[in-house]
């Protein structure tokens, strides 16, 4: 599957070589309980699956190092829980947060009209330049889908947001959603240093100077990643 993407996995890191890492970025998964945020992780971190996976209380994180355009990036990714009660501190998960997958459950109306919620939260506690990603989990349940697509892709380009439709079961589209995501913000964070090299960043509004025309790509038969702002990336 990622053998359309620029980035790849690096793997089976040999003992005592260290990793020469040039990058770590911070991405927080939020959405309502049960979509299936922690199993999205555990796919992409570990290739793992598990069906009575418990909600999550409180805060973890797990970390995949991969390449993108030749840069070794460490992917530090936050899971907390859905549930209001068991949730951290909001700020304090947020704090540092280059991009965000917002997963809603297909199969689940709720989830997605709760999106906007989301949404806000991310924009009242998050960096205005995060990269955020909207993911439809669960698209494996094709019969029990209660979110079109289409609504998803509407809401997102209205919102600014890349979309992808994903299933942590199967692992459809998961590397791909996170592999996109990492490139965004690998564009965004190359655009920053530039803008800060070339002291263009006073007085400019970031979140206008990142709006681009909108392109979209199909990633497969079913599923799709809907690409809805197109930042400007560069090869630094
Ligand atoms: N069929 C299907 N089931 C899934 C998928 N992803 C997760 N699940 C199931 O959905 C349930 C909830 O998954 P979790 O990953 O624990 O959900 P969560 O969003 O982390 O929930 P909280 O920690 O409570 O916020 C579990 O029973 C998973 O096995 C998927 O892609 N397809
Ligand atoms: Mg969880």
């Amino acid at each position: 599957m990622n053998g359309e993407m620029n980035g790849v996995e690096v793997e089976n890191q040999q003992e005592n070589v260290p990793e020469k890492i040039d990058y770590v970025y911070k991405v927080v998964v939020i959405g309502d309980s049960a979509v299936g945020k922690t199993q999205i992780l555990s796919r992409f971190t570990k290739n793992e699956f598990c069906f009575d996976s418990k909600s999550t209380i409180g805060v973890e994180f797990q970390t995949r190092t991969v390449t993108i355009k030749n840069k070794l990036v460490k992917a530090q990714i936050w899971d907390t829980a859905g549930q209001e009660r068991y949730r951290a501190v909001t700020s304090a998960y947020y704090r540092g947060a280059l991009g965000a997958m917002l997963v809603y459950d297909i199969t689940k109306r709720q989830t997605f009209d709760h999106v906007a919620r989301w949404v806000e939260e991310l924009r009242a506690h998050a960096d205005n330049s995060i990269v955020i990603m909207l993911i439809g989990n669960k698209a494996d349940l094709v019969d029990h889908r209660a979110v079109p697509t289409e609504d998803a892709v509407e809401f997102a380009e209205d919102q600014g947001l890349f979309f992808a439709e994903t299933s942590a079961l199967s692992g459809d589209n998961v590397d791909k959603a996170f592999f996109k995501l990492l490139e965004e913000i690998y564009g965004v964070m190359c655009r920053k240093s530039l803008e800060c090299d070339s002291g263009k960043l006073n007085g400019v509004d970031q979140a206008t100077a990142l709006k681009g025309s909108k392109i979209e790509v199909i990633a497969g038969p079913d599923l799709e990643i809907s690409e809805m702002k197109k930042l400007s990336t560069c090869s630094c």
